[in-house]
């Protein structure tokens, strides 16, 4: 019998990185690909591209065709509308809408076309901001989210409460994975709209590059929990083949942003120094979650440290930034 894994959102940071690890762990191993497995990497583009570009899965007719032509036993699905604090703070409703209508169709497709198992892609921005730490899978809707992402966060959120049911009405295999901030090759660096790590290695960059200030946007203060996109993908891989429950993935250690930004300008090379542009949003302090139980069943999982990750993909950056999604 042959898996057909489908992977929505294949052509982004976590798709690309769960491409990474299954062509590159080896073949039969914990993490490599397996002799009667199909990989499929979908992007938007699979879908009519005479309409728009990011249309097909909030399209159900077009989630359909992809669905009867590729057949997919098992789905990895990340295709969703993303991007950091402050494009989230801009277009809470489009994040909110498209998300949801994103979401309604590979579920219910899945649902449609019998397949086996579905891992879906929270996030921890979706945990309550106001509630007792660590944060778990079990108080995910025990009070409102961070106000500025609330549109993602509740779209999210919807992922959960239709796991449930579809799984109570019609007995589908269907769970989700809650990652915390997650970075590496094949990041989006766009200066405005992405998360804070590519979004500082682009700008530490320029700096670098044209002698420019390189600027910190908040006070530096907040915590955040990052993920290697490379070892969120072995995590993704491991739970579709061995686990069918929710799960929150990622480094317990917390870093502050000015942590970060240090890192940023060691990993660039940047010899100047930055300032902190603190008429720009901090967001949520912090979000931390907790990954005990999931590295209790995983057993011997190693995270890359973050500075070699950090390393690895300003390595990739650079090397690749005439490509890069800018
Ligand atoms: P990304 O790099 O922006 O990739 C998004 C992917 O979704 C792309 O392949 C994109 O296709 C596809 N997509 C977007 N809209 C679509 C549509 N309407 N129809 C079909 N495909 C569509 O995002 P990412 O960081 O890899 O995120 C993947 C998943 O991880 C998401 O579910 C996100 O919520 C979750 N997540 C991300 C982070 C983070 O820090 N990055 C943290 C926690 C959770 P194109 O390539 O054609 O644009
Ligand atoms: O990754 P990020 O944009 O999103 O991080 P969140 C925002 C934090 O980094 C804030 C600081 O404290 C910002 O002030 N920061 C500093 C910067 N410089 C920059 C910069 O140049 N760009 C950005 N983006 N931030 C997101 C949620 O929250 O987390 C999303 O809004 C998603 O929905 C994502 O869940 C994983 O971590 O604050």
């Amino acid at each position: 019998m042959s898996t057909v894994i489908l992977v929505t959102g294949g052509t982004g940071l976590v798709g690309k990185a769960i491409e990474y690890v299954i062509e590159n762990e080896p073949a039969g191993s914990r993490f490599g690909k397996r002799p009667n497995e199909k990989w499929i990497f979908a992007s938007s583009s699979e879908g009519d591209l005479r309409l728009n570009r990011l249309i097909l899965f909030r399209d159900p007719e077009q989630t359909r065709k992809l669905y009867e032509k590729y057949q997919p036993t098992h789905v990895i699905h990340l295709a969703a509308l993303v991007g950091g604090l402050f494009k989230n703070m801009k277009y809470k409703l489009t994040f909110l809408r498209d998300n949801i209508l994103i979401n309604d169709n590979i579920l219910h497709s899945s649902y449609q076309h019998k397949t086996q198992k579905l891992v879906s892609c929270l996030s921890t921005c979706v945990f309550p901001d106001k509630v007792e730490y660590p944060l778990t899978e079990l108080n995910i809707h025990n009070g409102p989210p961070h106000e500025s992402n609330f549109g993602y966060a509740h779209a999210k959120r919807m992922v959960d409460v239709q796991n449930h049911a579809y799984k109570e009405e019609f007995g589908c295999n269907f769970t989700s994975a809650i990652p915390t901030n997650v970075f590496g090759p094949h990041d989006n660096y766009d200066l405005e709209d992405s998360h804070v790590i590519p979004g500082l290695i682009h700008k530490c960059y320029l700096a670098k590059k044209n002698n420019t200030p390189f600027v910190v946007s908040g006070t530096g203060k907040p915590l955040r929990q990052f993920i290697y996109s490379r070892d969120l993908a072995k995590l993704f891989i491991w739970q579709l083949r061995e686990y069918d429950d929710v799960r929150a993935f990622g480094e317990d250690e917390e870093v502050s942003i000015k942590e970060v930004a240090d890192a940023i300008v060691k990993a660039v090379g940047f010899q100047g120094s930055y300032t902190f542009d603190t008429s720009r949003a901090d967001g949520q302090y912090r979000k931390p979650a907790s990954n005990k139980k999931l590295l209790s069943l995983i057993g011997d999982f190693k995270f890359t440290p973050f500075e070699e990750a950090l390393d690895e993909s300003v390595k990739w950056f650079l090397e690749n930034y005439d490509a890069a999604r800018i």
